[in-house]
This record gives C-alpha cells, structure tokens and sequence, in this order.
C-alpha cells in the first residue's frame, strides 16, 4: 500500500503542478508473461499499437480473443520533463490500473499495486531527469478467490486465458482513468480530514492537517487555513495543523442544493510560502436516527440508481461528457443518490456529485464473494454456500479488502456526496465465518472515517432476516431484490406476496434502522412494447416498477429506493443476457425507456 504518498487529488497553484500525461500511448499484449523477464521495461515494448489512455483496451479492437484478453499486457509513454529542480518532489499518479500492475520510470520500477479501481502513485523524485523520460506499466487482469473483485481463470484449448468473474459485469481492464505528473514542494501536505458540527446557524469545522518531506514541526512549519465563500469573501480561517474553526451563518451544502466553499491550506515558515493545497468543501453532517437518514439534522428520502462506469466503445474509461450526460439525466429524472457499483469510480465522478448536490454510497469491489457466476440467479433458485469457509486463501483475500477500504476513505473522505460506505455487495453473510471476515472491515472504515459516515453491506435474497448473519454489522440495511424478475417473473401478484412475506419478516425483528432497495429492476429492451405486458418488454418494467414502489410505501422504514440500473451495460456473454444486462432505466446511449416517466413522476412528488 502506497501509504506516504498524497492521495490528495491533483491541483494547480503557484507551487504545484499537474501535468496529465492522458493521450494515445504505446500499447501490447503479453499472452507469455514474459516481457519482465525479457526486459521490456528497459528496452521497451515490442510491436506496440497505439492505444488510448484513459479508456478500457477491451473495445476499441475488431478481434474478439483482443476484447476478451486476459494475462498480462502493457503501455508506455514518453514524458518529457523541462527542468528538474532539487526542492520539488514528483509524483506519477494513475486513477486506476485494473486490476494490478508493477511501474517503471527509465527501467526502474517505481511502484507496484493490488486492485484495478484506486489510484497507483509512485514518488519518481530522483528516479525523473530533465527531458525524456519512459514510463512503462506491466498490468494484469486476471481474477482469482483472492482478488476483488472475485473470479476465476481459465486456461482454454488454444491456451488462452479467460476471466471469469463471479459478478455480473464485463471485465474491463487497461488504463481507464487519467495519469498525471505532479510537481510538489519538497515540504508538502499529505493528507486533510474536516469533519463538522451545527450549532444553530454556525457551523463548527474540526480538521487535521498531516505534511511530509524534510520536515519538522519544532522547527517553525505551520498550517494556515483559509476559508472563502462561493462569493470569494474570508468566512473563516485557523491556524495550527489541528484544531477547529466557527462559520457563522454557514452556508450548509445540501442534497440537490449543493454549496461549496474553497479552503485553502497552507504550510508557512517564517511567513513565506512552502506548500499550498486548495480544497473544496461542503459543509453538512449525516446521521442515521432510528429509521430515518438525517443530512444536516434532515430526513432524507433517497431516489436513485445502483450505476456502472459503462459506455460504449469508451468500456469502463472515464469520460466527462458521458458524466455530465448522467448528471443531467439524474436530475431531469428527480434522483439524489447513487451507488458506486461495484467499486470505486474515477474521483471526476465525486467531485461533479458535490457539485451537483447529489448524495454517494461509496463501494469498495467486494463484490463475487459467492461462488457462482450469477449469484443473482443462484440466489434466486435459493442457492448459497459457505464461500469464506472454503475460500483458498482467506486472509490475503481479507488484506486486498482491507486495503481498498483503506484507499477508498484515504481518497473520498472529502467529498461531501459520499454519506456512506459499503463494503461488500452481495457476499455469503449467513455463515460465521463471513460475519468474522466482515466485521473487522466495518471496524476499520468507522476508524479511518474522521465523519464516521454510516457503513453498510448490500444483502442478496440468501441473507434472509432468518439467515443474514452479517446485517447487524451494518448501519442501514441495503437489500436487492428481484421479486417479479428472478422470483415469480412475469407474475407480479405472486411476487407483491413473497416481498411483503419478506418485509413482514423485516419489520418484525424491530430493527430500527433504515432500509434502502438498492436494487430492484428487470431486463427491458428499449425496442419491445406488448399490450398486456410480458417480461422483457417497456411494459412490464413499469408494472415492475409500480408494484415494487407499492410495497416501500407500506414499509416506513423503507428509506430509500435505487433503482437497477441506470443503464444498460455490458457483461459476459450468456443465456440469460442480450450483449449486456438491460435493467437500464435508460439505454446505453442514454435515452429514457417508458419506466423512466413513471420514475420521474414519482420521484418528482416524493
Ligand atoms: C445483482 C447484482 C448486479 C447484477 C444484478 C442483475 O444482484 O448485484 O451486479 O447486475 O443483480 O441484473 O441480475
């Protein structure tokens, strides 16, 4: 784990700089494994092609063994770096590499790291010269018990790979988020952590202010804190690297009406100037109170989607127009929430979110952790085994979770959007073993949270309220469920009674927690209309959809509804998908399906 590096997202000021190294880079396969041996990192990748970073390698070619590669592969590039100055230190920082590389500068490695969805960063000071340079990355994706997310691989007649997730969704890989050069002072801030307090029209601000590098706090460093309003007026300031701070008449940032404030925070010496970070910040607090989800002291009814990072040709690659295309979607449709299935997306998609008001459960890729391909078919069938039992490896498993739980807080605990973290989706929670695997996770993200967000877990059918053996664990319970698709599809009256037998069951363990559908939904082709409806068709989703919202409403602990999915995506190929899952409330190309009016309607009166 990169655990003395800045996870802090890159800025530009008068002392920092960011370089984005995005672009067409030099890209190979390496079905042999063998280009590390071979010294590719130091002569350079043979037969290279030209690829796109970021974007995922998986779609742009015409060869289906190419779409479908797993094994090892490569990129390269140049970076061409003007002057080398001795007080700065350089950090190269990738979004993601998914799902594991090792990295080298000019044939030196300079970073290796587990798990595609978190940054990669590597301390190049020393390692960087002045003019060209060569960064050259060894990735992999294949899946195993030990990775998350969990799968398997295969070795094929032809001798090839394939990667078989235990999760519905395809497995994407390459290089699928920005990379950048950052340039910082020698003498640096590492890391901030705010958390917040209301006191009638104040708002009490708590932070911490971590620095590195040749540094020394008896020595004369400080941090200077300055708080500006959206209309450039001091609203606060402190000083010290911790402590608090009052904002009188705080402008709070709040669910579909966000307010961001620029904090800037400083490490002086002497009055001069020695690191400068500049944040943005959103004032609000979260609690969970009995059944209700309160934002600054507020309930707050959450309307939304379980995503993906998806988009043709593009793969899992960020992009901003297909974000903003979300976001404005989102709104027109009366959403406020998201979750970030099955693993932590690009940081753009948190920092438009705080923008945009919009409220995040932020998940870790603990998803596969149930032996099956389709663990929502398996599940539905009633299947269930004892996956932390017999998992080959259960501790390393454990570590990778542990780690991205670390990361994913390290890097998101500043946005206001995310209110929550969720550590597994749909695992095996009914035997001890699982709630012993889980349950030093939870500890671990209330630890490292300075807001102590709520943290939860997304429940399959299996984890019953006679089963689940891992529900107490959790702040607010997440279910998904598929009564009316995967249980009694296409006979919606059956499916009204197995939910509300299952509700009833709910609701007589007296909980008093909030519960939130994380998903419900079904297949739906945005060409099939049928009058009366069957399954698959526009039809049908809304009936789906009408019959599912009748049942939260009978439930006032139901405190949320995110619908599955927002959009079609593309998965694995198999009988039970048409190139991809349509559970889309709209299309991949982002159009609405009819279900999409209901939901806005509702939504907009809800
Ligand atoms: C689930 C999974 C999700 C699937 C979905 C489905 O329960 O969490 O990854 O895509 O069901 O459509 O079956």
């Amino acid at each position: 784990m990169n655990n003395i590096i800045s996870e802090l997202y890159p800025v530009n000021n008068e002392v920092r700089n960011a370089q984005l190294l995005d672009g067409l880079w030099r890209f190979c396969f390496d079905p042999e494994g063998s280009g590390e041996r071979e010294g590719w990192q130091e002569k350079g990748i043979p037969g290279a092609v030209s690829m796109p970073v970021p974007a995922s390698f998986s779609d742009i070619f015409t060869e289906a063994w190419k779409r479908d590669y797993c094994g090892d592969f490569w990129y390269e590039t140049d970076i061409f770096l003007q002057e080398y100055r001795e007080d700065r230190q350089y950090i190269i920082r990738f979004g993601s590499v998914t799902h594991r590389c090792t990295v080298w500068l000019n044939g030196m490695q300079i970073a290796e790291h587990e798990g595609g969805f978190l940054p990669v960063l590597a301390d190049v000071t020393g390692a960087i010269r002045p003019g060209k340079n060569r960064l050259s990355v060894k990735a992999n994706n294949e899946l195993n018990e030990t990775s998350i997310p969990c799968g398997a691989t295969a070795v094929q007649k032809d001798g090839r790979k394939l990667a078989s997730g235990y999760f519905d969704f395809f497995n994407y890989s390459g290089i699928q988020r920005s990379v950048w050069l950052e340039q910082i002072p020698a003498v640096s801030i590492l890391d901030y952590s705010l958390s917040f307090e209301l006191d009638g029209a104040d708002a009490i601000v708590n932070y911490e202010v971590s620095a590195g590098g040749a540094f020394d706090a008896s020595e004369g460093v400080t941090a200077v804190l300055k708080l500006t309003d959206a209309d450039g007026n001091t609203a606060a300031g402190a000083c010290g690297f911790r402590g608090s701070f009052r904002v009188e008449n705080a402008h709070l940032w709040k669910v579909r009406g966000a307010y961001l404030y620029s904090l800037a925070i400083c490490l002086e010496k002497d009055g001069s100037l020695l690191d400068r970070y500049d944040a943005r910040v959103g004032i609000r607090t979260v609690k969970i109170d009995g059944e209700k989800i309160l934002i600054n002291g507020e309930p707050v009814y959450l309307k939304g989607f379980g995503k993906h990072e998806d988009f043709e040709v593009l793969g899992r690659g960020f992009n901003y127009a297909v974000a903003k295309r979300d976001y404005e979607c989102m709104k027109w449709i009366g959403a406020n929430c998201f979750r970030t299935s099955h693993y932590p997306y690009a940081e753009e998609w948190y920092r438009m979110a705080d923008e945009e008001g919009f409220l995040i459960i932020d998940e870790v890729p603990g998803v596969g952790m149930m032996r099956s391909f389709a663990n929502f078919a398996a599940a539905g069938a009633g299947a269930s085994n004892g996956f932390f039992g017999d998992c080959p490896d259960v501790e390393l498993l454990q570590k990778n979770h542990r780690q991205a739980v670390t990361e994913m807080i390290l890097r998101d605990k500043h946005h206001p959007s995310v209110f929550a973290w969720s550590i597994f989706n749909e695992a095996e929670t009914v035997t001890d073993a699982a709630h012993d695997y889980f349950a030093p996770l939870f500890d671990l993200a209330r630890k490292l949270d300075p807001e102590k967000r709520p943290v939860t877990g997304v429940l399959e059918k299996t984890s019953s309220p006679e089963r689940c053996k891992c529900y107490p664990l959790m702040d607010f319970i997440c279910l998904n469920r598929y009564y009316g698709w995967y249980i009694s599809g296409g006979k919606l009256e059956d499916a009204r009674e197995q939910m509300v037998g299952e509700m009833d069951a709910w609701a007589a363990k007296k909980l008093n927690v909030p519960f939130l559908f994380t998903e419900f939904g079904t297949d739906t082709l945005d060409t099939l209309h049928k009058l009366p409806s069957v399954m698959w068709t526009q039809e049908y989703q809304q009936e789906y959809m009408e019959m599912n919202f009748s049942v939260f409403d009978s439930y006032p602990f139901v405190q949320g509804e995110l619908a599955w999915n927002f959009a079609d995506f593309q998965t694995g190929q198999g009988i039970m998908r048409v190139n991809g899952n349509k559970k889309g409330i709209f299309s991949r190309n982002r159009q609405p399906k009819a279900a999409a009016f209901t939901m806005k309607k509702r939504w907009e009166e809800k």
